[in-house]
């Protein structure tokens, strides 16, 4: 039986599933063949990521990545997510989920928490604050969190920049990158009906098909007018 037929398309607001996890995790290649399984199913779904996904939150990127929120320090550099975070919400994803296109994000809140919170510091009071200001209730369906050895995420990120410069966190030292480990470790045991932590150092086909059993599990089962057949 072919997608299309396997799953049954829900009316009403669209899904928002977000996929995070370290450096060369794999989210990246994880959407793209999310998308093309969910396009196949002739669900309507948008790939979009953060920072970024809109004109507004571009620009912000490009200024984060470069390092320039660094210099500004943690509270500072949390409040550029924030602002980009803020355009993204308001101009694509929900106007995206409102008329019920999925939404597939590379990257979203949890990175805000790992990254900001628990590798910069910045206190919970100033991180509910923004996520107050920013998302308000919404919060993905469906959280993937791709886990895999830093050493192994790192040599991917190397291997696909080639000669070019590491960004601004992939610069971090190895002891970044695992506390960044730990962090989504936790945000996945701290809240299961959410998250799932799937090991991603296996093939991509292989993580997909764990993908696709995560949606199963969380989206397909849960909802009565979406299930695989
Ligand atoms: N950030 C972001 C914050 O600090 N706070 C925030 O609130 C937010 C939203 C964004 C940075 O911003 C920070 C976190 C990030 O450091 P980015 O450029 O968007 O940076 O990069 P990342 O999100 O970190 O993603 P990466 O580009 O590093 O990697 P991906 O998307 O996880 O991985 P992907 O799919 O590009 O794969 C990397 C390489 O590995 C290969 C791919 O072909 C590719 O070459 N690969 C595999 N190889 C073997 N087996 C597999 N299973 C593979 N899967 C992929």
């Amino acid at each position: 039986m072919g997608e299309a037929a396997s799953v049954k398309r829900p009316g009403g607001r669209g899904k928002f599933i977000s996929f995070e996890g370290g450096e060369g995790s794999g989210k990246s290649t994880q959407i793209k063949l999310l998308a093309e399984r969910l396009a196949a199913a002739k669900l309507r779904a948008i790939v979009t990521r953060e920072p970024g996904g809109s004109p507004g939150a571009e620009i912000i990127r490009h200024l984060v990545l470069s390092g320039m929120g660094r210099l500004l320090g943690p509270d500072a550099e949390t409040l550029l997510f924030a602002a980009a975070r803020d355009d993204h919400v308001r101009t694509v994803i929900q106007p995206a989920l409102s008329q019920g296109t999925w939404v597939l994000c590379d990257r979203f809140s949890d990175s805000t928490r790992a990254y900001q919170g628990r590798l910069g510091n910045v206190s919970p009071g100033v991180l509910n604050a923004m996520q107050r200001v920013t998302i308000g209730d919404l919060k993905p369906d469906l959280t993937i969190i791709l886990d895999v050895p830093v050493e192994v995420g790192l040599n991917r990120a190397a291997a696909r920049r080639g000669a070019g410069e590491p960004d601004r966190f992939e610069s971090e030292d190895i002891n970044f990158h695992q506390d960044l480990r730990d962090a989504y470790r936790q945000i996945a045991a701290e809240d299961p009906e959410r998250c799932v932590l799937i090991d991603a150092s296996a093939s991509p086909d292989a993580v997909a098909a764990q993908v696709w059993t995560a949606l199963r599990d969380h989206l397909f089962a849960a909802a009565t007018t979406a299930s695989p057949a």
